[in-house]
């Protein structure tokens, strides 16, 4: 992009935006105060760190394409995550799985891990000012493979996965109070029937009561804290889902932890952008896991479509910001995973520039005085106005490349770094 025309389009676009009343600069402002919690996930597949070609297994997901150069160690995702945040404007977050622990080549199992096997991240996490988020995994485990973790009939297994969910949560408060920003720690399991159940309620009863065991030590939420996700259902779990969505918003609201919403955990037309506000009243606070389903909690790439823009104003119209974390949760291996970081997460943050430049007292009046004409001709306007030049002025305020020209910068890494690795 011809850099002489970023600042003269900008001063004609906060031009535009003046017109109806919206302040460009303070949009920038407070775009850059929303930090993106971006999935350590996306750069190998899932795969993790505990055993040498650690894979994702089970749990009812799965990352299809096998495009080369994936990381196959702590430090080339770390390069590789280091690349992505240089092509993205602003300040963010690190999501971290359990599975992607720095063993220092000694297996630990999932109940003995501790903060120790974290710290080289947070260190990492530290120099590059980052927070963090973190995970417990209840996948990829010889125990899991019965597609049964906290809600398991055999009580030693439950245990054991009792025992994965209270060492993580100790590890999210070290990494919380180490880096003086309260860590998320996300928890989801698979647990799930591939075909029709005689009994829905027992594994509930037990879910819940696992995760009550989980959760008794009280945390400070100023370092930690849990959520909960729910989900529809999984490849191999088709017909019923322990965790569901109305489990776990009961749960989350009795117990007064975050419920998470991941885009692709419902039925295909069912849209979370519709359940943010009703969330947000009854929950302290929301998790979400935004992604793009296609067909099925397919994990695609977040691309700037209808629902992500709807989540962002959601987000933004509810006034309720400090009550968001925004994660992503995407998993592409059939593209440069590069590539697909950034594509999401600028696809994110676009979404909530966009949002932050709705003139929205004026399209609450009009929908006060049910003016639902003047509304609809409004929106529909307001789709015109030159946000993207606002964007690319907010991406060469940030030293980030503007427009697609961070998609050459990925393309020299893919030359120089990525396609010297073998699988
Ligand atoms: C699975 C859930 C879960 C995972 C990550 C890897 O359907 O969305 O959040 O994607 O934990
Ligand atoms: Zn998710």
């Amino acid at each position: 992009m011809n850099k002489g025309r970023i600042a003269p389009s900008y001063r004609i676009a906060k031009e535009a935006y003046a017109e109806y009343g919206v302040d460009v600069d303070a949009a920038m402002k407070r775009l850059e105060k929303i930090p993106i919690s971006i999935h350590c996930w996306q750069g190998d597949d899932v795969g993790g760190f505990e055993t040498p070609g650690a894979e994702l297994s089970g749990g009812g997901i799965q990352a299809t394409g096998n495009y080369p150069g994936k990381a196959r160690t702590i430090a080339e995702l770390r390069q590789d995550i280091e690349k992505a945040l240089s092509l993205i404007p602003g300040r963010h977050r690190l999501n971290l799985h359990a599975c992607y622990l720095d063993h220092g080549g000694i297996f630990v199992d999932r109940n003995e891990i501790d903060p120790g096997h974290f710290q080289s991240w947070i260190d990492w996490a530290r120099f590059n000012k980052l927070g963090m988020d973190f995970n417990p995994t209840y996948f990829s485990h010889k125990l899991a493979a019965d597609g049964f973790t906290l809600s398991h009939a055999d009580k030693a297994i439950r245990e054991f996965w009792i025992e994965h969910g209270i060492a993580c949560r100790k590890i999210g408060a070290e990494m919380g109070k180490q880096l003086g920003t309260a860590t998320v720690i996300n928890f989801w399991v698979p647990d799930g029937y591939k075909d029709i159940p005689v009994d829905r309620t027992g594994p509930r009863e037990r879910l819940a009561e696992s995760l009550d065991k989980i959760f008794a030590k009280k945390m400070d939420p100023k370092i930690h804290l849990d959520a909960v996700e729910s989900k529809l259902f999984g490849i191999g779990a088709e017909s019923y889902t322990v965790g569901s969505h109305e489990f776990y918003l009961g749960y989350a609201v009795s117990r007064q932890k975050l419920l998470c919403l991941d885009s692709g955990h419902f039925h295909p037309t069912e849209m979370i952008s519709e359940k943010i506000s009703s969330v947000l009243m009854f929950c302290p606070q929301l998790l979400l896991h935004v992604s793009r389903p296609v067909r099925w909690d397919s994990d695609h790439v977040v691309i700037l479509d209808d629902e992500l823009q709807a989540i962002a104003k959601e987000l933004i119209r509810s006034g309720k910001m400090d009550k968001v974390h925004i994660g992503l949760d995407y998993f592409d291996a059939s593209i440069n995973r590069v590539a697909a970081w950034v594509t999401g997460t600028r696809n994110m943050l676009k979404a909530l520039l966009i949002a932050l430049l709705e003139p929205i007292e004026i399209l609450r009046k009009l929908e006060l005085e049910m003016d639902f004409t003047g509304r609809l001709a409004l929106m529909e306007e307001l789709k015109a106005l030159p946000w993207a030049a606002v964007w690319n002025y907010y991406c060469e305020q940030k030293s980030v490349p503007v427009g697609s020209g961070w998609i050459e910068e990925v393309r020299k890494y893919e030359k120089n770094v990525l396609s010297k690795r073998s699988s």
